[in-house]
């Protein structure tokens, strides 16, 4: 398939999209689906072939992974409504949120197992799938330069017990063989992870091809380059479509107390059993959650794991309503003033 051009079935076509259709947009649009997100320009695969497409000024924010609507000029008309939307608050101080991904079905959750390898990360990537209604695997990487493969596995698995976890080395193609099951026509598979986890490694890997470029490490603590420097999508001749990602240094989650509740759904359980409502879980009587912890059923680290995550999404949601708030009475402002003007303009 990577010589020929896809259908549009293959590239995720699906009735929650053609729903969103007008019969004019059906006749007059063409569709696209964005493969390659730049700075300014954003690349879709369509039945066309593939297309930069031009983002006229104030068009809605795309991402990777969206459909869109597309005029004969290759100008972009709209994006559709998404099916899922992984999103985090923007790094550092910024007040905003950045979309990562849209359209996804399953997400790799990639972390190696080396001095990456952390279990608070992994929740906190977990969160962020269960919010966006994506299903997660866990893939642990460099299985090879680990002498602890097994204990490892089990402590991420303790962390849900339905929950899909492989370790593997991503070099080796026999091991990676065993993701290929996730990788089915017309479901669109992403790649989440610090950088130089093997992220690009299991793409290529997966593809039986070196498409994307792929990075050096600094021995010294484990940390990856970020190798790649844009989202994109490639597609398996075997059917599926892969989502490659630069590595988050930061990962803030904002909006997700869902996906918080989910990821960390023994610790809600527990909570509806304190003896009171609006427990606080510190040193009240009757604390379900203090009293597990107590006896060991409840780890400290998990505890404080679902706290720091609860928190941290309850802030940044607060921050970013603050700034939509303070954005559309903006707007409102300036159509105010435009009204006026174009009024007083008829008048004269
Ligand atoms: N030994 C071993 N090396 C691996 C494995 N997976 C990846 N690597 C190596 O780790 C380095 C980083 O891999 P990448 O695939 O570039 O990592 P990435 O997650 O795409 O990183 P960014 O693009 O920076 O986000 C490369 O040198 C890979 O060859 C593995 O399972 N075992
Ligand atoms: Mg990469
Ligand atoms: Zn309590």
């Amino acid at each position: 398939m990577p010589n020929s051009t896809p259908t549009l079935s293959q590239l995720g076509w699906r009735p929650f999209f053609q729903q969103q259709l007008s019969l004019e947009e059906y006749t007059d649009f063409h569709l696209g689906r964005v493969i390659e997100q730049h700075r300014s320009n954003v690349v879709v695969m369509s039945e066309q072939g593939q297309l930069s497409l031009i983002l006229p000024p104030n068009s809605e924010r795309v991402c990777v992974g969206d459909w869109v609507l597309f005029d004969d000029e290759n100008r972009l008309s709209r994006p559709l409504e998404r099916q899922s939307l992984f999103q985090r608050k923007a790094a550092g101080s910024k007040v905003d949120s950045q979309f990562i991904a849209a359209n996804v079905d399953t997400v790799f959750i990639v972390c190696s197992l080396n001095h990456d390898f952390n279990l608070s990360r992994i929740e906190r990537y977990l969160a962020l799938a269960k919010e966006a209604d994506v299903e997660p695997v866990i893939v642990l990487t460099k299985a090879d330069q680990c002498e602890q493969v097994d204990e490892l596995r089990a402590q991420v698995q303790r962390l849900d017990p339905l929950l899909m976890v492989h370790a593997l080395n991503a070099l080796s193609g026999d091991e990676v063989a065993a993701l290929s099951g996730y990788c089915r026509e017309g479901k669109t598979l992403a790649l989440l992870g610090s950088s130089g986890v093997g992220k690009s490694t299991l793409v290529n890997a997966l593809l039986g091809e070196q498409s994307m470029q792929t990075g050096g490490i600094r021995e010294s603590d484990s940390k990856g380059r970020h190798t790649t420097t844009y989202r994109a999508i490639k597609w398996l001749a075997q059917g599926g479509l892969l989502m490659d990602t630069p590595g988050m240094r930061e990962l803030q989650l904002s909006d997700c107390e869902q996906g918080v509740s989910e990821t960390f759904s023994e610790i809600t359980a527990l909570a509806e059993q304190c003896r009171f409502h609006d427990c606080s879980h510190h040193n009240e009587p009757g604390c379900a959650i203090q009293q597990a912890l107590n006896s060991g059923e409840l780890a400290q680290r998990r505890f404080d794991s679902y706290q720091k995550l609860m928190r941290e999404q309850a802030f940044n949601s607060a921050t970013l309503a603050e700034k939509r708030a303070k954005d559309k009475a903006f707007g409102k402002m300036i159509h105010t003033i435009q009204n006026e003007s174009r009024q007083r303009k008829k008048g004269r």
